[in-house]
């Protein structure tokens, strides 16, 4: 059985003081290495103690470690994501994300100021998020108040059970547990999830 490997905190691609004044070094320096630093830590923790339960059959913290790997591995993959998404040169949408801004917002202006609002309306801490969505091929703009009740950003869901009590409750009353293995034995569409990990990877 392979180990998954750990993740690791990425490297910026500019230097500390290269934001500034929009961002100063010394806060670049401890948001990086500090905040990201410790989200990094606690999602390998998660990912560590989840294969601790796996191997000694124990689930009894499995509500807490499955939260603990949601939110550190939400907010590596946004802060990840942040860094990246800056530069010291700016620029401006161009070629495809210029269209598809035209096509979802009516251009770069509405996207930005319905980007701007959006964060505004965020409750508290969070993110304002420009995404794509797959379904409609649409792009947009979203708010993130609790990173981790989105389980973790990015990650490609090939298999879902609705485990909402309207999905089982008429036949399998409080036993979610048999609802849930019953599905995966007798109901899964294996080739569906095989597609669906073949297209995520390509
Ligand atoms: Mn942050």
């Amino acid at each position: 059985m392979d180990t998954p490997k750990l993740y690791s905190l990425p490297k910026l691609g500019y230097s500390y003081n290269a934001l500034a004044p929009v961002i100063s070094e010394d806060l670049l320096r401890l948001h990086h290495d500090k905040h990201h630093a410790a989200y990094v830590k606690g999602f390998n923790t998660a990912m560590e103690e989840l294969g601790k339960a796996r191997a000694a059959g124990d689930y009894r913290l499995i509500k807490h470690w499955s939260k603990e790997f949601a939110f550190h591995g939400s907010g590596h993959v946004l802060h990840s994501l942040y860094w990246a998404g800056m530069s010291p040169k700016g620029g401006e949408p161009k070629g495809e994300l210029l269209e598809a801004m035209g096509r979802s917002f009516g251009g770069v202006e509405p996207c930005k100021t319905q980007f701007v609002e959006t964060t505004k309306a965020v409750e508290a801490s969070g993110w304002g998020v420009l995404a794509y969505e797959p379904y409609m091929g649409h792009l947009v703009v979203l708010q993130a108040e609790k990173h981790q009740d989105l389980t973790v950003w990015g990650v490609v869901p090939l298999l879902v059970c609705d485990v909402w009590e309207h999905a089982y409750y008429l036949k399998y009353q409080n036993k979610r547990p048999e609802w849930t293995k019953t599905f995966l034995e007798n109901l899964v569409n294996w080739d569906d999830v095989a597609e669906r990990l073949t297209a995520a990877k390509a």
